[in-house]
């Protein structure tokens, strides 16, 4: 007989249900588990501002030195750790030359996911912060990480075409919001993330089903909002905002967090979606031969 037990075969036990009389409510061990109160709570004006475009900017949330050691960070994961085009969360990109022509160099221009990799990573993901800014727009509710990702893009390497991130999540929930920290600065010249304002509640504008994104009708070019950032700076967007990010042209890396989380009311799927981004990642990205060779580490 097998040891595994599989979710149909385990039986639950039941528990006698917790009945404290008024008296016990009033005791010291019942004093504690309150609903937190939310520390950095976005104001009144930056949530109807998000509800209303989709996007709140929220420059200075973390200092320069906190950046500074995210950029000492990812300079050490990209020295020290295995980073083989065959690991999953690797992904590279050609280097294109003055005219913009691909080279046959490529350099590493993203990990995803990233934020187990190091101690000021799995902190920032799970900093206050944050979590109490999408709190505040989840009502209160806590946050769950969906997926994290950083994006070096070196220099002379792409960006982003125009896009809502719910392409990439369909059939998940639709309270995913991007939180975007910036490591090191953004400009126009090296890539910066521009949104398009939009009330995120009229929602997806592809077509469900497929991966097919062409929405650049469906915003007004003169609307684009350039994410102009310091080191520390945050944007949070949510993912029926559409955004895009143009190619890095200077001689200097822009890297950046991308950590999406859903409202915990919607549940958990960290690892649900890892293992989807990983199946149409290796699809994309390897060729039939080599996906047998593929790894995660
Ligand atoms: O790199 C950027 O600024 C934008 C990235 C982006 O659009 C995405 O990863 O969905």
């Amino acid at each position: 007989m097998s040891a595994q037990a599989t979710a149909a075969t385990l039986s639950r036990p039941s528990f006698t249900p917790i009945n404290p009389t008024p008296e016990q409510l009033e005791g010291v061990a019942f004093s504690r588990p309150r609903p937190r109160e939310l520390q950095h709570a976005l104001t009144h004006e930056q949530l109807d501002f998000f509800w209303a475009n989709g996007y709140v900017s929220l420059p200075g949330l973390f200092t320069h030195d906190e950046a500074m050691a995210w950029q000492e960070a990812s300079d050490r994961i990209y020295r020290d750790k295995l980073v083989d085009p065959m690991n999953v969360r690797y992904d590279f990109a050609e280097i294109k030359d003055a005219d913009g022509n691909a080279t046959d160099e490529n350099i590493l221009w993203k990990i995803d996911p990233f934020h187990d990799l190091d101690p000021s990573f799995r902190r920032a993901v799970f900093d206050r912060r944050i979590l109490d800014a999408l709190a505040s727009i989840y009502d209160g509710r806590e946050p769950r990480l969906f997926k994290d990702k950083l994006i070096y893009k070196p220099p002379h390497t792409h960006g982003n075409g125009l896009h809502q991130d719910y392409n990439w999540w369909q059939g998940y929930c639709t309270s995913l919001i991007s939180v975007a920290v910036s490591i090191d600065p953004a400009t126009e010249e090296n890539g910066c993330t521009v949104v398009y304002p939009r009330d995120p509640r009229e929602g997806y504008i592809g077509e469900l089903g497929t991966f097919e994104h062409k929405i650049a009708d469906s915003v007004d070019p003169d609307a684009a909002v350039k994410n102009i950032a310091k080191p520390g700076d945050v944007l949070l967007f949510h993912c029926f905002t559409p955004h895009e990010a143009g190619p890095n042209t200077t001689d200097h890396v822009r890297r950046q967090m991308f950590l999406t989380y859903n409202d915990s009311a919607d549940g958990e799927h960290y690892f649900s979606h890892r293992e989807h981004y990983f199946e149409y990642y290796k699809q994309g990205h390897y060729k039939e031969e080599d996906r047998d060779r593929v790894f995660f580490e």
